[in-house]
């Protein structure tokens, strides 16, 4: 395979950073935790030889088990250990002081890449969800890029390529500005402000090449595939881009400057797409004939037809998933809760109507049937107590007379379900033997 030789004494990470750091310097000042990766085949054949000179902790068992209760939930072992054989430690630290800085209260569900879930009390607060709160999905490190050293580079089928400083994006007679009214990226909904992607083509650009179909867009994260590293690349095609203000260049997050970890200082805000095709730290925006290569676009979030199992799948069998489709999900109440009502019970949660779509209507089945576009829907099963049956409210008020807690269910009730009397009556009306 690669034709690379690492001498041992330069794939030990733990006292060789230094040599490695040369391998895969920090090349731009103020990048800091960046190695452009896309567009250095050598350097991306050393890395790789160096992965394969090594032996990683293997992948954990954590599909059919139930998760641990922890908080960090997983922890990332694996891409740590990519990132130290690269003498990228540094970016691994970074990260983990980010989330501490800007997600202390998160559900961590793998410390790294970090994958951050939202508290459920947080996600039904608001329509918007505080910064502090919203949801994180990272295939990699955090990196660190100073705001005032940052340039995005716009190049392939375009008639100028460019460089564009944070300042030239931000001047107000330069590019209109875009802002996207709350705008739902996965299970996170905020407002988003910065400028549309197609102005910018546009007006610093000249527009882009007749046979340009896509735009890639290349995060500064370092990202591992099989053995192989590249920068985050995804791509949307252009005419998603063309309808007006449905991809923004971003800077601002609820009318704050855009946390580390969502991308600081510029992101892509694909409206109604998957949030993968938002990409993070974007500093290279290439307009393509074809889809992105990057394996973000080209392996993963790829629909399948039922034919295709385990061992048949490939990627050219599946195609990109780019509308998010129609999904929902039940907050209130929890699954298996008992829930004592007086035959209503207000649902809460979040639905998302596909493709960016607003909302029309939420359907709720009490049976289960009746599913339509998707073949999968959020089900829970709750414990219903309804204080609107007379017996129901009856045995409520005894319990509660007597001092006691409905829960736990799981505890019979100590005192006698019903005198003698009462029961001899009933039996007597509806006898379980027939009548001779
Ligand atoms: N550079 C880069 N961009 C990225 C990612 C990433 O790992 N690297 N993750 C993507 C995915 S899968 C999602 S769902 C969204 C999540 O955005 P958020 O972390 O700001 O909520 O970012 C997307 N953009
Ligand atoms: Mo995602």
């Amino acid at each position: 395979m690669a034709q690379v030789t690492v001498p041992p004494s330069q794939t030990d990470s733990s006292s060789n950073g230094f040599l490695l750091n040369q391998f895969f310097p920090e090349e731009r000042p103020g990048w800091r935790g960046f190695v452009e990766w896309e567009g250095r085949p050598e350097r991306k054949r050393v890395a790789s030889a160096i992965l394969q000179s090594k032996k990683f902790s293997p992948i954990p068992e954590f599909q059919f088990v139930p998760l641990p209760k922890t908080n960090p939930v997983l922890i990332g072992y694996r891409w740590k250990e990519y990132h130290e054989a690269l003498g990228l430690k540094n970016i691994v630290d970074f990260s983990w002081e980010t989330v501490l800085k800007e997600k202390p209260g998160m559900i961590h569900l793998l410390d790294f890449p970090y994958n951050g879930e939202t508290p459920r009390s947080e996600l039904i607060k608001d329509k918007i969800t505080d910064n502090l709160w919203h949801f994180v999905r990272n295939h990699g490190g955090v990196p660190d890029i100073d705001e005032d050293a940052f340039k995005l580079e716009i190049g392939g089928l375009v008639n100028n390529a460019v460089k564009l400083t944070m300042k030239d994006l931000k001047d107000a007679t330069k590019f209109p500005r875009g802002e996207r009214e709350p705008c739902t990226i996965g299970q996170g909904t905020a407002v988003y402000r910065g400028v549309p992607l197609k102005k910018v083509l546009k007006i610093a650009c000249g527009g882009i090449l007749p046979e340009a179909q896509h735009l890639e867009f290349i995060g500064a994260d370092t990202y591992f595939k099989k053995g192989n590293v590249f920068n985050y690349a995804v791509s949307v095609p252009w005419r998603k881009v063309r309808n007006n203000e449905e991809v923004l260049l971003a800077w601002e997050m609820n009318g704050k400057p855009l946390p580390k970890i969502h991308g600081y200082p510029l992101r892509v805000v694909v409206t109604g797409y998957i949030g993968a095709r938002s990409a993070k730290w974007v500093y290279k925006i290439n307009a393509l004939a074809e889809p992105s290569m990057g394996p973000v676009q080209s392996q993963e979030y790829l629909y399948y037809t039922q034919q295709i199992g385990k061992q048949n799948v490939k990627y050219s069998n599946g195609f990109s998933i780019q509308n998010m489709p129609v999904s929902s999900a039940i907050i209130y109440p929890q699954d298996k809760q008992v829930v004592i009502h007086d035959g209503h019970v207000e649902l809460k949660g979040w639905s998302y109507s596909g493709g960016g779509n607003w909302v029309e209507r939420v359907e709720v089945s009490p049976d289960g049937w009746d599913l339509h576009v998707t073949s999968s829907c959020h089900r829970i099963k709750v414990y219903s107590v309804n204080t609107s049956r007379p017996a129901t409210a009856q045995r409520l008020a005894e319990i509660k007379t007597r001092g006691e807690d409905f829960n736990p269910l799981t505890r019979p009730l100590p005192w006698s379900l019903e005198g003698a009397d009462d029961y001899l009556k009933l039996m007597r009306k509806h006898p379980r033997e027939p009548l001779n």
